[in-house]
């Protein structure tokens, strides 16, 4: 792909990101450390025998790269007190740095190993600054199992995509990984029964085997409501199953009953179940850690709030070792307490939550870049554990990632906003300065029917707003801006293009290169389109202004371009950037200074013309979906609006209808609507109309809507598989 009007050397180079006399910051953030106002010369460390012997073998490594060859070298101890005066938590450590030694005091060998990767943290510094700080930290976790679950639909994480993430986890402390790709048909349906073939089996193995070295509990998820069936042979199958996975040295297992209707979902059979698998596999073995739970009720807004319903039942009788998943007050939401304290009251336990940030399997034409927050600070109170869903995208995914990690261990000490920009100098500390720019800009999922927004665009979105709101006052140049200011919106903007050179040149991580390629080429057309129009906006006259409106217009045909030809799914096809402030600003602008050239006499070249339509439906959380552009391919590319395939199954009481409106100078040509039952069968029908007040059974050349409605007496159950609309 080539971006035209660049050379490198027009670059402005960013502010180097690894100041040599940078402060030294600990992360996670340690629970307490205390500085003394004093330093050493640092000549490297000297591993004592002790540690050389002791020291499991994940330990030694770490400590090497550091090691001094002088006489001036300074030593480390590693210390499991044999007593239990000096009271250290569960996997925590303290850690001493004196004029004469580094100390490191443990309980277990997890302790063990994050002390040590602290101190890497501070030998780094050490190396950078040449002294060594005197110091005393006394540090544990607040969330006893902290990480991912990889639970998103799409397609699973390679294999070294999970090698890097295991090694990634380790050195932030993250204990917890939760394998249960929906898209893995041997965790889920159709093949959850059998087991992995030879070569899907290796691969395990080598990840449990890496997961250990790194201090990670591999959980094994498996997902079999789909098609459960209640009986001895299916329970059997399980335990089979889970059995095969401990032979490849798996020791935690997870069940997940999330995203199933039917018989599969009945809380009594799903805890028979479990307490089977308990008792007879879990119980049997010394050696594997507490079963975990997905329910099918998994969040507030899905649960029946009626007492002796499904979570109470769960509460009642699912064995109190086995561990509750849980995603809020909704699918998707930030994590209250009320919340927690809602759902621990009716399961009789503390929630384990599964958080679904950043996961964008609902909004894939999005990437959800920006910063962890709307996290309860009281969390460690009211849960037994932590795990975020994150992107099919998992290179993409570890900035939030970091952030995770640091909240879990340390939720009181724990900023959002530093976090995150300590998280990009871990991960990109060659590009930082430019992906704070792009990431700044990628971080909410847009209007969808979870209803989850993140702040964008920070710096630039009150301008934003209030120059969208005036933008019909526009009417002659020079345009009055009065009060407000563009030149820091300019400055921006003009940062977008060159940021995103600076990362295609400069980007280390190779596989996040390849996950984020089409957003960053969009993100640049976008900063010129976004720089086009604000000097338009200062233009003294309409002369002056013109030729900045032809430069948005290519801008802006780019990213029409780029929106059409990349990241082709079913589901939202194409490429936002800057989505919920800087887009809505240059699509309304454009069509706003393309008619006033227009009737000033200017020739506007013809646009590519952008379809658009919206949902028209009479059910109230649909309202809120947005509709998908997509192109289908053909002798002449035809423009296609879509509904994304929704996952869940819809119930359409009599007279529920759901579809699509175009805009008044469209014509629909045709349409492709698929549901499971098929529509002859489900009894749902297609109904076209030219107002969206009279409707027919046909098509024709004036129709501008089209909606599937239940027009019999009884509501319909279905899965709405496609809904496109072709257009002219
Ligand atoms: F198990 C759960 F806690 C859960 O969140 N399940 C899925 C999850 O795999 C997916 O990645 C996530 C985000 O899309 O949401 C759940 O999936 C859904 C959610 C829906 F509202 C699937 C269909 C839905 F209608």
């Amino acid at each position: 792909f080539f971006l035209p009007g660049q050379s490198s050397a027009q670059l402005k180079t960013p502010l180097a990101s690894t100041h040599p006399q940078a402060p030294l910051s600990i992360y996670p953030v340690p629970q307490h450390i205390q500085f003394k106002q004093d330093s050493l010369p640092f000549y490297g460390i000297r591993l004592t025998a002790g540690l050389k012997m002791t020291g499991e073998d994940n330990i030694v490594p770490l400590l090497t790269p550091f090691t001094g060859k002088t006489g001036k070298s300074i030593a480390i101890h590693l210390i499991k007190p044999a007593s239990k005066a000096v009271e250290i938590p569960k996997e925590g450590y303290t850690l001493k740095i004196t004029a004469r030694q580094i100390q490191i005091r443990y309980q277990d060998p997890r302790g063990a190993f994050y002390g040590v990767q602290t101190l890497t943290q501070i030998l780094n510094h050490a190396k950078r600054t040449g002294f060594l700080p005197l110091l005393d930290i006394m540090d544990y976790p607040d969330i006893p199992r902290r990480g991912i679950v990889e639970g998103f639909y799409g397609t699973p994480w390679t294999f070294q995509d999970r090698v890097d993430q295991l090694r990634f986890y380790g050195k932030w402390k993250i204990n917890t990984y939760i394998y249960g790709p929906k898209d893995d048909i041997y965790h889920s349906s159709p093949n959850w029964r059998l087991p992995y073939p030879k070569d899907q089996a290796a691969r395990l193995k080598e990840l449990i085997h890496i997961a250990r070295q790194n201090e990670v509990d591999f959980y094994w998820a498996i997902h079999p409501g789909k098609d459960i069936q209640w009986n001895q042979a299916d329970s059997l199958a399980i335990i089979h199953k889970l059995q095969s996975l401990y032979d490849l040295g798996v020791r935690h297992f997870a069940v997940f009953f999330d995203d199933i209707a039917g018989e599969g979902a009945k809380a009594q059979k799903q805890a028979g179940l479990l307490n089977y698998i308990q008792n007879s596999f879990i119980s049997q073995h010394s050696d594997i850690g507490p079963l975990i739970m997905c329910p099918t009720e998994y969040n507030k807004l899905w649960a029946d709030p009626k007492p002796n319903t499904y979570l109470d039942i769960l509460g009642q009788q699912l064995d109190k070792r086995i561990e509750i998943m849980w995603t809020g007050n909704s699918v998707i939401h930030d994590i209250t307490k009320e919340g927690e304290d809602w759902v621990n009251n009716r399961i009789g336990r503390k929630a384990f939550v599964w958080w679904n940030f950043p996961v964008n399997d609902y909004v894939r034409n999005h990437l959800l870049l920006g910063p962890v927050y709307g996290l309860d600070k009281d969390l460690p109170k009211n849960v037994s554990g932590f795990v975020a869903n994150p992107m099919d995208k998992a290179a993409a995914s570890k900035v939030a990632i970091f952030s995770v990690a640091d909240f879990c261990w340390n939720t009181k000490a724990y900023l959002p906003d530093a976090s995150w920009q300590k998280g990009i100098q871990q991960v990109l500390p060659e590009v930082a300065h430019s992906y704070k720019i792009f990431a700044q800009n990628n971080t909410d999922p847009g209007p969808s029917y979870h209803q989850y927004r993140r702040i964008e665009s920070p710096a630039i979105q009150s301008v934003l707003d209030t120059l969208l709101a005036r933008t019909d006052q526009f009417t002659e140049f020079p345009i009055k801006l009065t009060d407000i200011d563009l030149s820091a919106l300019n400055a921006v903007c003009q940062s977008f293009s060159p940021a995103v050179q600076d990362i295609l040149m400069h980007i280390k991580d190779t596989a996040l290169l390849r996950e984020i390629k089409p957003w960053l080429w969009h993100f640049a057309s976008l900063g010129k389109a976004a720089t086009a129009l604000t000097q338009l906006l200062s233009a003294p006259d309409s002369k002056k202004a013109f030729p900045y409106f032809l430069q948005l217009q290519k801008a802006r045909n780019q990213l029409i371009a780029i929106d059409r030809q990349y990241n082709r799914n079913p589901y939202q096809p194409g490429i936002v950037t800057g989505g919920r402030h800087i887009q809505p600003w240059i699509e309304k602008s454009y069509y706003h200074f393309a008619e006033l050239f227009k009737k000033q006499g200017w020739a506007v070249p013809d646009a590519v013309d952008q379809a658009s339509g919206r949902v028209i439906t009479s059910i109230p959380e649909f309202k809120q979906l947005s509709v998908q552009k997509d192109v289908a391919a053909g002798n002449k590319p035809v423009q296609v609006l879509k509904l994304s395939p929704i996952l869940e199954v819809l119930r359409f009481n009599p007279g529920d209808y759901m579809g699509i409106a175009v805009k008044s100078n469209t014509s629909v040509t045709n349409q492709v609507i698929t549901t499971q039952p098929s529509l002859e069968k489900s009894g749902l029908q297609i109904a076209y109309s030219k107002d969206g007040i009279s409707w027919q059974a046909d098509r024709d050349a004036d129709t501008k809507q089209i909606r599937l409605i239940n027009a019999t007496g009884q509501p319909i159950s279905f899965k709405l598989e496609r809904f496109d609309i072709l257009l002219q």
